[in-house]
């Protein structure tokens, strides 16, 4: 079905509480809603989110490259269909931000009828982090996971391996946990955390290391569970498996949307490692199409989703009613208009 116009509004989530994200502090996500409407009058949401300090463009850089496309969008050899199917970028034949390539192939999926509008229930990986004590006040929350992550690498590493000892002691063996170091350690520090902890309890520790092409030497030395995150992000990666290597974590909305997503999670599969779906902390909107993606493309994997209770409640209630109302009306009250284009024909 070819598309017969595309509104883009702008919207804000406010956090919690302010979250830091490797170097900076986020206070609120600002992103833009895609609605594409096909030609036959059905409407599809994609949502455009940026996240400071990981993606390559801003949401200025986002809106901008959206303008530019709506002529090419309206070009008859676009369907919904090619879009869900090839992706965004292939379809409309230029590269495309990873954030502009998860809206539209957020929306064309959902209009081809593959992404529920209702939440894809799904379990999720709980996410730990901040002191010792703050995650010990979490953890007493949890009920029955089989895996959880905690974020390492903002402490002297000392002190990281007594907070995972600790999460070990206090757990059943049987709970595997995933860990986050965001390539904050150097090769030593990384070498000294490997053989300090008992990596019978811990499923990966995604990218330790600030020097992330060493990866595969501290596989060689360590034995330690490995995974890859912000690598799947440089556009040149060449992905090769190595020794100790256990999974892949994808974002979508920083590796170049859904489809090459489901890329990424098939040549995992076929090396036979774990792929696990990841936030980039979306409105509730992209974590639905993420969970989709999970439930549908990694069953038996619990999706890294434990992003949404960062926000404020009552600020996903209202922006979940807005979506509802919008799909039925085609209006978005609270979220400001900043574009639209209609097909001329
Ligand atoms: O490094 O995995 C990360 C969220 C935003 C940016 C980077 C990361 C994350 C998460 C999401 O950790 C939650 C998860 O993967 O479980
Ligand atoms: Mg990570």
């Amino acid at each position: 079905m070819p598309i017969g116009s595309v509104s883009i509004y702008r919207f804000r989530l406010p956090l919690q509480r302010p979250l830091r994200l490797n170097a900076c502090w986020l206070h609120e996500r600002q992103g833009l809603l895609v609605v594409l409407t096909t030609s036959d009058g059905q409407v599809g949401l994609g949502e455009c989110l940026p996240l400071p300090g990981f993606s390559t463009e801003s949401l200025t850089d986002a809106l901008s490259q959206l303008k530019a496309l709506s002529k090419t969008l309206f070009n008859q050899s676009v369907s919904v269909e090619r879009m869900a199917q090839t992706g965004a970028s292939h379809c409309l034949d230029r590269t495309l931000y990873s954030s502009v390539s998860f809206a539209l192939e957020g929306a064309s999926l959902a209009l081809c009828g593959k992404i529920p509008s209702a939440d894809a229930l799904t379990e999720y990986c709980p996410l730990l982090m901040g002191t010792r004590q703050q995650v010990m006040a979490q953890l007493a929350n949890l009920s029955g996971s089989t895996e959880i992550k905690l974020k390492v690498g903002r402490s002297p590493i000392d002190e990281e391996i007594e907070r995972v000892h600790d999460l070990c002691q206090k757990t059943e063996p049987s709970l595997l946990i995933r860990l986050d170091a965001n390539r904050q350690w150097s090769f030593s520090e990384a070498k000294i955390f490997c053989r300090s902890v008992d990596s019978r309890r811990i499923a990966f520790i995604e990218e330790p290391l600030a020097d992330y092409q060493r990866l595969p030497e501290l596989g060689a030395l360590t034995g330690f569970p490995l995974a890859v995150d912000e690598s799947l992000q440089v556009s040149d990666y060449r992905f090769e498996p190595f020794i100790g290597l256990r999974a892949i974590v994808v974002k979508p909305m920083l590796t170049g949307g859904i489809v090459r997503a489901r890329q990424w999670i098939k040549k995992a599969k076929d090396h036979g490692l774990r792929a696990i779906v990841s936030a980039s902390y979306e409105s509730p909107l992209g974590i639905q199409q993420l969970a989709w993606l999970a439930v549908t493309d990694t069953p038996g994997e619990l999706p890294g989703l434990d992003t949404l209770s960062a926000f404020d409640d009552t600020a996903v209630c209202h922006f979940k009613e807005c979506l509802e109302y919008g799909v039925k009306t085609g209006q978005f009250p609270m979220l400001e208009n900043v574009w639209r284009s209609t097909a001329a024909h």
